[in-house]
Protein backbone atom coordinates (compact mmCIF):
# COMPACT_ATOMS: atom_id res chain seq x y z
CA UNK A 1 0.00 0.00 0.00
CA UNK A 2 2.40 2.28 1.46
CA UNK A 3 5.74 3.19 -1.16
CA UNK A 4 8.20 3.38 0.90
CA UNK A 5 12.42 2.87 -0.80
CA UNK A 6 14.13 0.37 1.33
CA UNK A 7 15.98 1.52 4.31
CA UNK A 8 19.69 1.66 4.37
CA UNK A 9 21.50 0.39 7.74
CA UNK A 10 23.80 2.64 9.22
CA UNK A 11 27.02 1.10 7.82
CA UNK A 12 25.18 0.65 4.26
CA UNK A 13 24.79 4.48 4.52
CA UNK A 14 27.87 5.57 5.69
CA UNK A 15 29.50 3.69 3.03
CA UNK A 16 27.63 5.45 0.45
CA UNK A 17 28.46 8.50 1.97
CA UNK A 18 32.33 7.75 2.06
CA UNK A 19 32.25 5.96 -1.44
CA UNK A 20 30.27 8.92 -2.75
CA UNK A 21 33.21 11.37 -0.91
CA UNK A 22 36.01 9.82 -2.42
CA UNK A 23 34.99 10.22 -5.58
CA UNK A 24 35.31 14.23 -5.19
CA UNK A 25 37.79 15.67 -7.06
CA UNK A 26 38.52 19.24 -7.80
CA UNK A 27 40.11 21.44 -11.08
CA UNK A 28 42.14 24.15 -10.84
CA UNK A 29 45.93 24.89 -9.69
CA UNK A 30 46.95 25.48 -6.36
CA UNK A 31 49.30 25.03 -3.79
CA UNK A 32 49.77 21.90 -2.22
CA UNK A 33 48.30 22.68 1.30
CA UNK A 34 45.42 24.92 -0.63
CA UNK A 35 44.54 21.98 -2.44
CA UNK A 36 44.27 19.25 0.36
CA UNK A 37 41.95 21.96 2.04
CA UNK A 38 39.88 22.18 -1.21
CA UNK A 39 39.89 18.83 -1.66
CA UNK A 40 39.11 17.36 2.51
CA UNK A 41 36.31 20.08 2.13
CA UNK A 42 34.34 18.85 -0.68
CA UNK A 43 34.33 15.36 1.04
CA UNK A 44 32.73 16.99 3.99
CA UNK A 45 30.50 18.36 2.06
CA UNK A 46 29.79 16.08 0.07
CA UNK A 47 29.37 12.82 2.73
CA UNK A 48 27.40 15.38 4.92
CA UNK A 49 25.24 15.87 1.91
CA UNK A 50 24.39 12.60 0.85
CA UNK A 51 23.51 11.56 4.51
CA UNK A 52 21.42 14.46 4.41
CA UNK A 53 19.40 13.94 1.44
CA UNK A 54 19.34 10.11 1.90
CA UNK A 55 17.58 11.00 5.16
CA UNK A 56 15.28 13.26 3.92
CA UNK A 57 14.11 10.77 1.50
CA UNK A 58 13.27 8.10 4.24
CA UNK A 59 11.17 11.42 6.18
CA UNK A 60 9.13 12.49 3.26
CA UNK A 61 8.67 8.76 2.10
CA UNK A 62 6.74 7.58 5.46
CA UNK A 63 3.25 9.29 5.63
CA UNK A 64 2.15 11.75 7.95
CA UNK A 65 0.73 9.76 10.50
CA UNK A 66 -1.31 12.40 11.58
CA UNK A 67 -2.91 12.93 8.15
CA UNK A 68 -3.90 9.47 7.60
CA UNK A 69 -7.64 7.64 7.67
CA UNK A 70 -8.26 6.32 10.96
CA UNK A 71 -8.08 2.77 9.42
CA UNK A 72 -4.54 3.24 8.66
CA UNK A 73 -3.45 4.98 11.98
CA UNK A 74 -5.57 2.10 13.25
CA UNK A 75 -3.27 -0.43 11.51
CA UNK A 76 -0.49 1.16 12.43
CA UNK A 77 -0.95 1.40 15.94
CA UNK A 78 -1.47 -2.38 16.35
CA UNK A 79 1.39 -3.44 13.92
CA UNK A 80 4.40 -0.97 14.52
CA UNK A 81 3.59 1.24 17.20
CA UNK A 82 2.81 4.64 16.19
CA UNK A 83 4.82 6.82 19.15
CA UNK A 84 7.95 4.60 17.57
CA UNK A 85 7.45 5.20 14.27
CA UNK A 86 7.55 9.07 15.38
CA UNK A 87 9.73 9.06 17.52
CA UNK A 88 12.58 7.39 14.88
CA UNK A 89 11.14 9.82 12.23
CA UNK A 90 12.28 12.37 14.48
CA UNK A 91 16.13 10.95 15.24
CA UNK A 92 16.39 10.69 11.41
CA UNK A 93 15.84 14.77 11.08
CA UNK A 94 18.17 14.91 14.09
CA UNK A 95 20.96 12.94 12.52
CA UNK A 96 21.11 14.80 8.98
CA UNK A 97 21.22 18.30 10.57
CA UNK A 98 23.74 17.35 13.18
CA UNK A 99 25.89 15.57 10.06
CA UNK A 100 25.42 18.92 8.16
CA UNK A 101 26.55 21.49 11.23
CA UNK A 102 29.84 18.58 11.94
CA UNK A 103 30.73 19.36 8.70
CA UNK A 104 30.31 22.85 7.70
CA UNK A 105 32.40 23.08 11.55
CA UNK A 106 35.05 20.73 10.29
CA UNK A 107 35.01 23.15 6.90
CA UNK A 108 35.75 26.15 9.15
CA UNK A 109 38.41 24.29 11.01
CA UNK A 110 39.86 22.83 8.00
CA UNK A 111 40.23 26.78 6.07
CA UNK A 112 42.03 27.89 9.15
CA UNK A 113 44.45 24.39 8.74
CA UNK A 114 48.32 25.24 7.55
CA UNK A 115 49.27 21.90 7.56
CA UNK A 116 48.80 18.90 5.10
CA UNK A 117 48.57 16.86 7.93
CA UNK A 118 46.51 18.97 10.47
CA UNK A 119 44.14 19.14 7.34
CA UNK A 120 43.73 14.90 7.03
CA UNK A 121 43.63 15.06 10.77
CA UNK A 122 40.81 16.95 10.97
CA UNK A 123 38.95 15.44 8.62
CA UNK A 124 39.66 12.32 10.05
CA UNK A 125 38.03 13.05 13.18
CA UNK A 126 35.38 15.16 11.31
CA UNK A 127 34.49 11.61 9.22
CA UNK A 128 34.73 9.69 12.91
CA UNK A 129 31.98 12.31 14.54
CA UNK A 130 30.06 11.95 11.41
CA UNK A 131 29.97 8.21 11.60
CA UNK A 132 29.14 8.42 15.33
CA UNK A 133 26.23 10.13 14.93
CA UNK A 134 24.85 7.78 12.11
CA UNK A 135 25.70 4.69 14.07
CA UNK A 136 23.45 6.89 17.09
CA UNK A 137 20.30 5.72 14.59
CA UNK A 138 21.09 2.06 13.68
CA UNK A 139 18.37 0.98 15.77
CA UNK A 140 15.82 3.22 14.54
CA UNK A 141 16.96 2.85 10.60
CA UNK A 142 16.25 -0.91 11.48
CA UNK A 143 13.06 -0.61 12.77
CA UNK A 144 11.63 1.97 10.00
CA UNK A 145 12.90 -0.75 7.80
CA UNK A 146 10.52 -3.50 9.51
CA UNK A 147 8.10 -0.65 9.16
CA UNK A 148 8.27 -0.20 5.64
CA UNK A 149 7.64 -3.97 5.13
CA UNK A 150 4.79 -4.11 7.09
CA UNK A 151 3.41 -0.82 5.86
CA UNK A 152 4.11 -2.38 2.04
CA UNK A 153 1.85 -5.15 2.94
CA UNK A 154 -1.04 -3.17 4.29
CA UNK A 155 -4.10 -3.50 1.62
CA UNK A 156 -4.83 -0.81 -0.22
CA UNK A 157 -8.10 0.62 0.11
CA UNK A 158 -9.42 4.18 -0.64
CA UNK A 159 -10.95 5.07 2.83
CA UNK A 160 -12.51 8.21 1.12
CA UNK A 161 -15.10 5.94 -0.90
CA UNK A 162 -18.16 5.13 0.59
CA UNK A 163 -17.29 1.64 1.70
CA UNK A 164 -19.91 -1.54 2.21
CA UNK A 165 -17.84 -4.18 4.61
CA UNK A 166 -19.12 -8.04 3.83
CA UNK A 167 -18.63 -10.63 6.86
CA UNK A 168 -19.92 -13.71 8.25
CA UNK A 169 -19.19 -17.01 8.63
CA UNK A 170 -16.54 -19.37 6.43
CA UNK A 171 -17.94 -20.44 3.11
CA UNK A 172 -21.40 -18.44 3.43
CA UNK A 173 -20.71 -16.85 -0.06
CA UNK A 174 -18.93 -13.52 1.30
CA UNK A 175 -16.02 -13.39 -1.86
CA UNK A 176 -18.56 -14.22 -4.28
CA UNK A 177 -21.03 -11.40 -3.13
CA UNK A 178 -17.68 -8.91 -3.36
CA UNK A 179 -17.73 -10.12 -6.95
CA UNK A 180 -21.03 -9.89 -8.03
CA UNK A 181 -21.39 -6.56 -6.74
CA UNK A 182 -18.45 -5.17 -8.42
CA UNK A 183 -18.31 -3.95 -12.03
CA UNK A 184 -14.77 -5.32 -12.53
CA UNK A 185 -12.86 -8.25 -11.08
CA UNK A 186 -12.04 -8.05 -7.28
CA UNK A 187 -8.62 -7.34 -6.31
CA UNK A 188 -7.09 -9.53 -3.35
CA UNK A 189 -4.72 -8.24 -0.67
CA UNK A 190 -3.46 -9.33 2.25
CA UNK A 191 -4.57 -8.47 5.98
CA UNK A 192 -2.62 -8.29 8.99
CA UNK A 193 -2.52 -11.33 11.34
CA UNK A 194 -4.37 -13.91 9.08
CA UNK A 195 -3.13 -15.81 6.16
CA UNK A 196 -6.19 -15.34 4.88
CA UNK A 197 -7.18 -12.46 2.09
CA UNK A 198 -9.54 -10.04 1.60
CA UNK A 199 -11.34 -9.14 -1.52
CA UNK A 200 -11.81 -5.70 -2.49
CA UNK A 201 -13.85 -4.82 -5.32
CA UNK A 202 -15.93 -1.81 -6.44
CA UNK A 203 -19.27 -0.88 -8.39
CA UNK A 204 -20.69 2.93 -9.66
CA UNK A 205 -23.77 4.22 -8.68
CA UNK A 206 -25.26 7.82 -9.81
CA UNK A 207 -21.49 8.56 -10.46
CA UNK A 208 -20.09 7.49 -7.19
CA UNK A 209 -17.66 4.92 -6.34
CA UNK A 210 -18.80 2.45 -3.59
CA UNK A 211 -15.56 0.00 -2.64
CA UNK A 212 -16.75 -3.46 -1.34
CA UNK A 213 -14.64 -5.33 0.71
CA UNK A 214 -14.90 -8.91 2.45
CA UNK A 215 -13.47 -9.50 5.82
CA UNK A 216 -10.40 -11.92 6.74
CA UNK A 217 -11.47 -15.05 8.56
CA UNK A 218 -10.85 -12.81 11.64
CA UNK A 219 -14.43 -12.20 11.97
CA UNK A 220 -15.23 -16.28 11.48
CA UNK A 221 -13.85 -17.45 14.81
CA UNK A 222 -15.83 -16.40 17.31
CA UNK A 223 -15.05 -13.26 19.19
CA UNK A 224 -14.47 -14.38 22.22
CA UNK A 225 -11.42 -16.92 20.93
CA UNK A 226 -9.71 -13.98 19.51
CA UNK A 227 -6.67 -12.35 21.02
CA UNK A 228 -6.16 -8.68 21.44
CA UNK A 229 -4.35 -8.20 18.60
CA UNK A 230 -6.95 -9.65 16.09
CA UNK A 231 -9.64 -7.95 17.32
CA UNK A 232 -7.69 -5.16 17.28
CA UNK A 233 -7.24 -5.26 13.52
CA UNK A 234 -11.20 -6.11 13.00
CA UNK A 235 -11.65 -2.76 14.67
CA UNK A 236 -9.87 -1.54 11.98
CA UNK A 237 -12.26 -2.37 9.54
CA UNK A 238 -14.93 -0.60 11.43
CA UNK A 239 -13.02 2.82 9.95
CA UNK A 240 -14.06 2.01 6.78
CA UNK A 241 -16.99 0.58 7.23
CA UNK A 242 -20.50 3.09 6.27
CA UNK A 243 -22.21 -0.45 6.26
CA UNK A 244 -22.12 -3.92 7.21
CA UNK A 245 -23.62 -6.99 4.79
CA UNK A 246 -23.77 -9.64 7.40
CA UNK A 247 -24.58 -12.85 5.00
CA UNK A 248 -26.39 -15.97 6.28
CA UNK A 249 -26.63 -19.67 4.58
CA UNK A 250 -29.47 -20.69 5.72
CA UNK A 251 -28.84 -23.88 3.62
CA UNK A 252 -25.81 -24.75 6.23
CA UNK A 253 -23.54 -25.64 2.88
CA UNK A 254 -21.17 -23.51 4.40
CA UNK A 255 -20.72 -26.30 7.69
CA UNK A 256 -22.29 -24.01 10.15
CA UNK A 257 -25.53 -24.49 11.35
CA UNK A 258 -27.89 -20.87 11.47
CA UNK A 259 -27.67 -20.71 15.41
CA UNK A 260 -24.14 -20.12 15.73
CA UNK A 261 -24.16 -18.01 12.61
CA UNK A 262 -27.33 -15.87 14.27
CA UNK A 263 -24.88 -15.82 17.50
CA UNK A 264 -21.95 -14.18 15.31
CA UNK A 265 -24.43 -11.48 13.69
CA UNK A 266 -25.59 -10.42 17.44
CA UNK A 267 -21.31 -10.52 18.22
CA UNK A 268 -20.96 -8.28 14.85
CA UNK A 269 -23.79 -5.75 15.67
CA UNK A 270 -22.15 -5.17 19.24
CA UNK A 271 -18.73 -5.31 17.47
CA UNK A 272 -19.58 -2.76 14.96
CA UNK A 273 -21.86 -0.62 16.81
CA UNK A 274 -23.94 2.48 15.26
CA UNK A 275 -22.48 0.95 11.82
CA UNK A 276 -25.94 -0.08 10.15
CA UNK A 277 -25.60 -3.78 9.34
CA UNK A 278 -28.04 -5.62 6.54
CA UNK A 279 -28.03 -9.01 6.78
CA UNK A 280 -28.88 -11.05 3.64
CA UNK A 281 -29.64 -14.73 3.55
CA UNK A 282 -27.44 -16.25 0.44
CA UNK A 283 -27.82 -19.29 -1.44
CA UNK A 284 -31.52 -19.01 -1.81
CA UNK A 285 -31.26 -21.15 -5.42
CA UNK A 286 -30.51 -24.47 -2.74
CA UNK A 287 -32.70 -23.25 0.24
CA UNK A 288 -34.71 -20.44 1.54
CA UNK A 289 -36.64 -19.45 4.62
CA UNK A 290 -39.39 -17.45 5.37
CA UNK A 291 -37.98 -14.75 7.06
CA UNK A 292 -38.19 -11.32 5.85
CA UNK A 293 -34.41 -10.64 5.40
CA UNK A 294 -33.08 -10.03 1.24
CA UNK A 295 -32.56 -13.02 0.18
CA UNK A 296 -30.02 -13.54 -2.77
CA UNK A 297 -27.72 -15.94 -4.72
CA UNK A 298 -24.04 -14.82 -5.08
CA UNK A 299 -24.03 -17.48 -7.53
CA UNK A 300 -26.28 -16.67 -10.10
CA UNK A 301 -26.46 -13.24 -9.12
CA UNK A 302 -30.19 -12.84 -8.00
CA UNK A 303 -31.25 -10.47 -5.53
CA UNK A 304 -27.61 -8.69 -6.33
CA UNK A 305 -29.29 -5.77 -8.36
CA UNK A 306 -32.02 -5.30 -5.33
CA UNK A 307 -29.22 -5.44 -2.48
CA UNK A 308 -26.55 -2.83 -3.92
CA UNK A 309 -29.80 -0.64 -4.36
CA UNK A 310 -30.77 -0.78 -0.69
CA UNK A 311 -27.02 -1.12 0.02
CA UNK A 312 -26.71 2.87 -1.24
CA UNK A 313 -29.97 3.58 -0.21
CA UNK A 314 -28.77 2.93 3.28
CA UNK A 315 -25.42 4.75 2.69
CA UNK A 316 -27.17 7.98 0.83
CA UNK A 317 -29.37 8.33 3.99
CA UNK A 318 -26.33 8.38 6.45
CA UNK A 319 -24.59 11.36 4.47
CA UNK A 320 -26.04 13.08 1.69
CA UNK A 321 -22.46 14.11 0.25
CA UNK A 322 -22.02 10.04 -0.22
CA UNK A 323 -24.85 9.87 -2.93
CA UNK A 324 -22.41 11.37 -5.69
CA UNK A 325 -22.17 14.60 -7.70
CA UNK A 326 -25.86 16.27 -7.92
CA UNK A 327 -26.44 16.38 -11.80
CA UNK A 328 -28.74 19.60 -12.50
CA UNK A 329 -30.61 19.09 -15.36
N1 LIG B 1 -25.28 -22.63 -4.49
C1 LIG B 1 -24.65 -21.52 -4.13
N2 LIG B 1 -23.36 -21.58 -3.79
C2 LIG B 1 -22.75 -20.43 -3.45
C3 LIG B 1 -23.43 -19.19 -3.42
N3 LIG B 1 -22.55 -18.24 -3.03
C4 LIG B 1 -21.37 -18.86 -2.81
N4 LIG B 1 -21.48 -20.17 -3.06
C5 LIG B 1 -20.44 -21.17 -2.96
O1 LIG B 1 -20.01 -21.27 -1.62
C6 LIG B 1 -18.63 -21.52 -1.54
C7 LIG B 1 -17.98 -20.48 -0.68
O2 LIG B 1 -18.07 -19.21 -1.29
P1 LIG B 1 -17.04 -18.03 -0.96
O3 LIG B 1 -17.52 -16.83 -1.66
O4 LIG B 1 -15.67 -18.47 -1.19
O5 LIG B 1 -17.30 -17.93 0.60
P2 LIG B 1 -16.57 -16.98 1.66
O6 LIG B 1 -17.60 -16.58 2.63
O7 LIG B 1 -15.82 -15.91 0.97
O8 LIG B 1 -15.57 -17.99 2.35
P3 LIG B 1 -14.24 -17.65 3.21
O9 LIG B 1 -13.43 -16.69 2.39
O10 LIG B 1 -13.60 -18.97 3.39
O11 LIG B 1 -14.69 -17.08 4.50
C8 LIG B 1 -18.11 -21.52 -2.97
O12 LIG B 1 -18.01 -22.84 -3.41
C9 LIG B 1 -19.19 -20.79 -3.73
O13 LIG B 1 -19.28 -21.18 -5.07
C10 LIG B 1 -24.80 -19.18 -3.82
O14 LIG B 1 -25.48 -18.15 -3.86
N5 LIG B 1 -25.35 -20.38 -4.16
MG1 LIG C 1 -13.74 -15.39 0.95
Amino acid sequence: MFRIPTILTSDELLDKAFKRASKVSITGKYGIVRKKQKIAKAKLTSSSQTIDSTLKKYIKAFPTIDNLHPFYKALIDILLDTDKLRMSLASLEWCRSKCLQIARNGSKNISRAKEAEEIESIRNSVYGRISSVVKDIEEQLDFLNKARQEMKRMPGVNPDQPTIVVSGYPNVGKSQLVEAMSSGKPRIASYPFTTQRVSIGHFEKRFQTYQVIDTPGLLDRELEDRNAIERQAINALEHLADVVVFMLDPSETCGYEIEKQENLLKMIEEEFGGIPVIVVENKMDMSTTSSERMKISALEGTGVEELVDHVVEVITSLSPEASGPQVSR
